[in-house]
């Protein structure tokens, strides 16, 4: 397998953090966002990463990669098990934008924001595959913007990462500079 990845990237991260837990080797094959190879486009028409290319089988969104891998490499699930409770998971990673991207990113352009309620009332704890979705931006927050997040992420920040797939992407992102 190969992940079209940059490390920056929080959509990549979630590819890598299901990656790691799934414990699958993958080439990484990094694209400069600064100067995008016109290849890219031929894999994914919108020229965004994370593309996961399977075999020949290329598949683009980093949360169908994550459904994707979940479906290929069953064991270590990330959705939970019981029906209804997978169609929550997957609606609030479908909500993203909503519930943390939006004001994340508006925070980032140093507009006027509501991340600190976002924060209070992420939908993480009850599943890897929401938890992973939403993890590289709250790691993000904390770590390079500085946020304070609620104890409640805290806690739950601080028993993610006792996994190696979280531990490996905080150093990433502490490594980010
Ligand atoms: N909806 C996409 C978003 C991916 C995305 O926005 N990736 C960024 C890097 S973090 C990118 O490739 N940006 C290049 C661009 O916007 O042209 C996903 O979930 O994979």
């Amino acid at each position: 397998m190969k992940l079209y990845d940059a490390p920056r990237c929080p959509y990549c991260a979630r590819v890598r953090l299901a990656l790691a837990e799934k414990g699958e080797a993958y080439e990484a094959v990094e694209v400069d966002l600064l100067n995008r190879p016109g290849w890219i486009y031929d894999l994914n028409p919108s020229g965004k990463v994370p593309v996961l290319d399977d075999e020949g089988f290329v598949l683009p969104e980093s949360a169908m990669i994550m459904e994707y891998l979940d479906e290929r490499f069953p064991e270590r699930p990330l959705l939970p098990a019981e029906r209804q409770a997978r169609a929550a998971a997957r609606l609030a990673v479908f909500r993203f934008d909503d519930l943390l991207g939006t004001e994340y990113y508006a925070h980032r352009r140093g507009e006027e924001s509501t991340l600190d309620e976002k924060l209070e009332a992420l939908p993480v704890g009850a599943s890897l595959f929401v938890d992973f979705a939403y993890l590289p931006w709250v790691i993000r927050a904390r770590e390079v913007y500085g946020v304070t997040l609620p104890e409640r992420l805290e806690r739950w920040l601080g028993e993610l990462a006792e996994r190696p797939a979280v531990a490996a992407e905080l150093e990433l992102v502490r490594g980010l500079g």
